[in-house]
């Protein structure tokens, strides 16, 4: 239900309702969490929070900015203390068009002049409004809502003022006559003999509120009984949050530590609650890197030598949301690099880990941040990255042959793989694989299955990452993503290492 219609319900029920202040979107979301229906966005306590007075020193685009906190952080109406509408018909009128934007349900003003002083400080001397000026003002705010149910209360401050119940009587009616969805009447006295009074003569014309806040002793029943439609409670949210900060502020300070402290303030954890934490781990996992957020890697480390390659390619897979990483390490050491067996019994030896979404690859190179942007991309089960611009002059390797050969075309189609040879050879030329590949679930289903089978071979040791690719693309499609360059081999990585160690030795 939209929040106009929930507040105009509130003020038209039959039971008298109550709303509860609250001034910045933690105590209004407190408010509700509290069970109530409805928000009292009070004058006094929003201007005192903002560390201002109550005399519209805070301008109403600053407590427009203070609802819209308020508004966005809960679901019930609130009802803003818009004290004189911030001007005349002109201002107020701006005033209930931006708070519709704002979807704050309803504004109360008060029949006062601007700059207006809290009805509490020496309310005698403040000035009336003139009536007619007034009702204009009302008139030209029921006729700016753009929403039926968008409640406009009008507050009368002839008790207040000391102007007696006559003219307290004859403004309401005008207020009334006006448009106003409401009467707010307001009084000052210690007991409710002033609006039992009203509400004597006043006789149900139009919804009645009230602000005990000075009369806070009377039962709440004498209200219900007098036909009060609304009770606000004006500022006690402000008032006990100023007694517990002070309580807590001074023993902190005198004793010098939060060890007794502890047990009366509310947990860290009640904080992020409020503050909607867990919607947010939620929503991360829906939205954030959603592709990524599944995502396991592993990295077969064939020799001791690839550490600063391997701490790099952790780095860039945690960047990509990666932040799984198994580490496959060598059990014998390897620093001639070259040597390509033991690479599959080392990925078997990881084959609990072979499970999911999964990125392998190996610790022997390095490549940019694209490259794995595009693996992640490629949607197939099994997909290996085949560098087009490979060396021609190498001799060893993972040389490649794909159903098509790389051209701007493709784009972004994917291409199948046919074979992989461990020698450069005519046939075998699309490009090199230089051990970057992933699987997804299904995928690694079908990877532990054909390990599994290799691995009974006499000869398994003997076998390389071509020979289980080879095998795997004999009964399920592995596809191709190309791409230029954009990695380089361990040799490059640490030439390049050390040119940039030493450019930083020289420069410094
Ligand atoms: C407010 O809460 O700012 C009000 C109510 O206007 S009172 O302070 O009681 O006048
Ligand atoms: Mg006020």
């Amino acid at each position: 239900m939209r929040k106009t219609t929930q507040l105009r319900n509130i003020i038209t029920s039959n039971s008298l309702e109550y709303i509860m202040e609250a001034h910045h979107a933690l105590s209004a979301k407190i408010v509700e969490e509290a069970g109530f229906k409805g928000i009292w966005g009070s004058g006094l306590s929003i201007s005192a929070s903002l560390g201002v007075r109550d005399n519209n020193e805070a301008s109403w685009t600053q407590i427009l900015d203070v609802l819209e906190f308020m508004s966005d952080a809960t679901s019930i109406p609130i009802l803003l203390d818009g004290d004189t509408g911030y001007g005349n018909f002109n201002n107020a009128r701006r005033l209930v068009k931006k708070l519709e934007q704002r979807d704050i349900a309803g504004v109360c003003i008060e029949d006062k002049v601007f700059p207006k002083t809290n009805s509490f400080i020496k309310g005698e001397a403040q000035p009336l409004a003139c009536i007619d000026e007034f009702c204009g003002k009302i008139k030209a705010m029921k006729d700016s809502q753009m929403d039926d149910d968008f409640v406009v209360v009008s507050r009368v401050e002839a008790l207040i003022a000391g102007w007696g119940l006559q003219e307290a009587l004859k403004r309401a009616e005008a207020y009334r006559a006006a448009g106003s969805d409401a009467i707010l009447m307001h009084s000052k006295r210690s007991d409710s003999l002033e609006i039992e009074a009203f509400m004597k003569e006043w006789d149900d014309r139009l919804p009645v509120v009230i602000v005990p806040t000075k009369y806070y002793s009377v039962p709440t029943q004498r209200f219900r009984d007098l036909g009060v439609s609304l009770a606000i409670w004006a500022n006690h949210n402000l008032r006990a949050s100023i007694k517990a900060m002070q309580d807590t502020s001074n023993q902190i300070y005198l004793e010098e530590s939060l060890a007794n402290v502890e047990a009366n303030v509310t947990s860290v954890d009640e904080i992020f609650q409020l503050q909607g934490a867990e919607e947010l781990a939620q929503a991360e996992g829906r939205y954030l890197n959603a592709s990524s957020a599944n995502i396991n890697s592993i990295i077969v480390m064939k020799s001791l030598a690839d550490q600063a390659a391997l701490i790099d390619q952790v780095a860039q897979l945690k960047s990509h949301n990666i932040h799984h990483v198994s580490v496959i390490g060598p059990t014998v050491q390897n620093f001639d690099g070259a040597a390509q067996h033991a690479e599959l019994s080392l990925l078997h030896r990881a084959m609990d880990q072979i499970k999911g979404n999964l990125i392998i690859s190996h610790s022997d190179m390095m490549y940019k941040p694209h490259v794995l942007t595009e693996l992640q991309a490629n949607e197939n089960d099994i997909a290996i990255v085949i560098d087009v611009d490979s060396d021609s002059s190498k001799k060893s390797g993972y040389f490649v042959k794909a159903e098509l050969p790389y051209s701007r075309e493709l784009y972004n189609q994917s291409v199948k793989l046919v074979e992989v040879v461990t020698s450069l050879s005519e046939d075998h030329n699309h490009g090199e694989f230089f051990g970057l590949w992933k699987v997804s679930e299904k995928g690694a289903e079908i990877v532990r299955n054909f390990l599994e089978r290799l691995a009974i071979r006499d000869d398994f040791d003997q076998l390389t990452l071509a020979d289980l690719l080879n095998h795997v693309h004999s009964s399920h499609s592995i596809s191709v993503t190309y791409i230029k360059g954009s990695w380089v081999d361990r040799k490059t990585y640490l030439a390049i290492q050390d040119r940039v160690v030493k450019r930083c030795d020289s420069t410094s």
